[in-house]
């Protein structure tokens, strides 16, 4: 990697910090309502992770899963920022034209495959997709991002096991940052290394820290090679924090300052700024530059695309749901 990606790689983690702190301004303001889940201190984990995949060639791109704190995802995997933020904000120019909000992010142009609310359900979609990757006998991937919570649901084990028996090309990257909204995950998991658990399936797995975007691709980029070389499925668990509540209705009332600040001191871009820094890569002064630059573009062009767009008419309320569906079984009273 030349000192050019690498200053990018710093560039695109300041712009996801960024871009969920303007979510979370624009929530607040009322502009955007629903749900919102922000991945403000796992930024290190998502870039890394799809920087070794193969993203940036639409439809040849591996395939790319998630559940609800996916803008980071759908962004890095290839989505435009202007149309994730106008799907927070409800509007017809959205990703998903203003009906997913901020769980429902999807770019099918990009294999972005979505944004999930229903902890767990991306595992299975991912199996499916790995399988379609085997059968077109193409050497895409699907990736399949969730959380430590997502780990105690039943499709978790049901996916491990037919991964593996059908030797899938799928990775689980598991996002483990302790928390299931207000549990820790001591309260709620027998096995509390993550990536343990998987062995019951004889499945390949590691674990790392997740802080660190330097450990993130290197882990990243074995497990993506084995992947793909067709030796089967692969469990990488990332150590990580959420800075933020669980969404924006949290007061975080179940964890201390004290454990903030210390996963805090080991911040993705802060560890990542001092490391670019020491090797004489980018300035301080380079640094306030680049934020600049990023906040001009949230604000003029980002933001300003979202709240001048047009809202989904009325009329189309149904539309993309039960309307265009020529099959007679979903033709329901409201569409007659
Ligand atoms: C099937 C299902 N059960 C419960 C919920 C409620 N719920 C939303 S997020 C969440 C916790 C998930 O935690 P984790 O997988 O660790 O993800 P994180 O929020 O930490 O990224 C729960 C239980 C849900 N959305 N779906
Ligand atoms: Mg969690």
């Amino acid at each position: 990697m030349n000192d050019a990606d690498k200053k990018r790689l710093l560039r695109e983690m300041i712009f996801y910090r960024r871009f969920e702190d303007r979510t979370f301004e624009a929530y607040m303001e009322r502009k955007i309502g629903g749900f919102l889940h922000l991945y403000t201190g796992q930024e290190a984990v998502a870039t890394g992770v799809l920087e070794m995949a193969r993203t940036g060639q639409g439809a040849d791109n591996d395939y790319v899963i998630t559940g609800y704190r996916d803008h980071v995802h759908a962004i890095k995997t290839g989505a435009a920022p202007r149309e994730v933020m106008a799907e927070l904000y409800g509007k017809e120019t959205g990703s998903s034209k203003g009906r997913g909000g901020s769980m429902h992010i999807f770019d099918a142009s990009q294999n972005f495959m979505g944004g999930y609310a229903l902890v767990g359900q991306p595992f299975p979609l991912a199996a499916g997709l790995a399988m379609g990757c085997k059968h077109k006998g193409t050497d895409q991937i699907a990736i399949c991002f969730l959380g430590d919570g997502a780990n105690n649901q039943g499709t978790f084990h049901e996916t491990m096991n037919m991964a593996k028996v059908w030797n899938l090309p799928v990775l689980f990257v598991c996002e483990n940052n302790q928390y299931a909204i207000g549990t820790h995950i001591n309260r709620s998991t027998a096995v509390l290394d993550q990536y343990k658990r998987v062995c019951a399936y004889d499945m390949e797995a590691s674990q790392h820290d997740g802080m660190d975007i330097d450990i993130v691709m290197e882990a990243s980029k074995k497990a993506i090679d084995f992947v793909r070389s067709g030796k089967g499925p692969y469990f990488i668990e990332f150590m990580t924090y959420r800075y933020r509540g669980h969404s924006m209705s949290d007061a975080k009332g179940y964890r201390t300052k004290e454990e903030e600040a210390e996963w805090q001191k080991r911040d993705p871009i802060k560890i990542y700024t001092e490391r670019l820094i020491e090797a004489g890569i980018i300035k301080a002064a380079d640094i306030k530059t680049m934020e600049k630059e990023i906040d001009d573009e949230i604000e003029n062009d980002i933001i300003k695309f979202a709240e001048e767009s047009p809202e989904p008419k009325v009329e189309d309320l149904t539309k993309y749901v039960l309307d265009d569906n020529p099959d007679p079984r979903w033709v329901g009273p409201l569409h007659k």
